[in-house]
């Protein structure tokens, strides 16, 4: 049903998958986490398998994303990261100019494990996988600052004193996402997401300047399966993006979406964009307002229910459960794409 929405095939309601719907809020993953380090789940194929399929355990949802991170990559940079508890992911040796950034591996070598994981999880699976990777925005201010960052201010930086060599960074990074995306793809995913979650450190001047055109080389990479492209930081990124006409954009909850949706090019499917906080109300809040996002969206054929950003930790179970429901048993209006 996912695949047929991203193209362009008629369906009989919207599909749901929910981002970051592999991990974090589900107490069988804090349990498995407890015995193993985040990156350790992530390089063995086995248990990265075991976390993906949890949520699909527990809810009939239409589509499996890969357990990984978009901060994998930063291997192939010999910059490898970590996650701390309370601190989020950290990564030693920060990359403040590009005479300091390596391109020490290939993703061949050093991801290979997340192949591994994709080919295991392609026999278990009765839905589509979705494999994904960062933005380059977004992976490079993990690599410049060496963390989350409230500020971005090395990012920032960097990006306004010498652009030149910022689009030479990010270039590299996009060439090696490509790269990943491509193994993915061999691998067996069904579609791919890219994550670009901080498009809003860039002003929309410098995200048309330097960002776009790397978004749209891994657009023309990935010619196999469907790319859906997100970013956070409202419509006129989102536009942006709809603009390089990917199987779908995906949009957070500061985006009017009905109106979004048909104005998008034709052949660009929409996905989003619930409030993750509003999973935090009673059940009797969510139900109102996953109906209301439904039936704001009954008459676009192109539309798939997601959140406008990924679930939190502490999101209760129950209420993920109920909107998967009400989705699923949604009978939308006649609607041909
Ligand atoms: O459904 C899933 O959880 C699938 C796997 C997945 C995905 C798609 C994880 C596992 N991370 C991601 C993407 C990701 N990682 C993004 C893009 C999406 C988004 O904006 O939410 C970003 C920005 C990251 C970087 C990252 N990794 C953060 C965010 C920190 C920040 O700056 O706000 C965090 C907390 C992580 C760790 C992480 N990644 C994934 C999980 C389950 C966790 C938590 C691990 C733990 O504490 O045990």
């Amino acid at each position: 049903m996912l695949i047929e929405r991203l193209t362009g095939k008629p369906t009989s309601r919207p599909p749901v998958w929910l981002m970051r719907q592999a991990g974090r809020y589900l107490p069988e993953f804090r349990k498995l986490r407890a015995q193993y380090d985040f990156v350790t789940l992530c390089q063995t194929p086995e248990l990265a398998a075991e976390v993906t399929m949890m949520p699909l355990k527990r809810y009939p949802l239409d589509a499996a994303i890969l357990f990984s991170d978009i901060l994998v990559v930063c291997q192939l940079f010999d910059r490898p990261f970590s996650i701390e508890e309370k601190v989020g992911p950290v990564i030693d040796n920060p990359i403040r100019s590009l005479e300091e950034l390596q391109q020490a591996y290939t993703v061949r070598d050093r991801l290979r494990y997340v192949a591994d994981a994709i080919e295991l999880l392609k026999s278990r699976l009765e839905v589509p996988l979705l494999g994904f990777c960062g933005g380059p925005l977004t992976v490079a201010s993990y690599l410049i600052e060496g963390g989350s960052s409230k500020d971005h201010a090395h990012v920032k930086q960097w990006m306004y004193e010498n652009p030149s060599s910022f689009a030479s960074l990010l270039e590299q990074i996009t060439t090696q996402t490509i790269d990943y995306l491509q193994m993915q793809v061999e691998a067996g995913v069904d579609a791919v997401q890219l994550f670009e979650s901080w498009a809003a450190i860039a002003p929309i001047p410098q995200f048309k300047e330097l960002v776009l055109p790397q978004v749209q080389r891994v657009v023309d990479a990935v010619r196999d399966v469907p790319v859906i492209l997100f970013a956070k930081g409202g419509t006129g990124y989102s536009r942006l993006l709809a603009d390089l006409r990917p199987a779908a954009v995906s949009v957070d909850s500061g985006v009017d979406l009905p109106v979004f949706a048909r104005e998008v090019p034709q052949g660009v499917a929409v996905q989003g964009n619930l409030d993750p906080d509003l999973l935090f109300c009673s059940r009797e809040v969510v139900e109102r307002e996953v109906a209301g996002l439904l039936d704001q969206m009954r008459d676009c054929p192109n539309f798939i229910f997601n959140l406008g950003h990924g679930l939190k930790p502490g999101t209760p179970e129950e209420n993920v459960g109920a909107l998967v429901q009400m989705v699923t048993q949604y009978q939308q209006n006649e609607v041909t794409a």
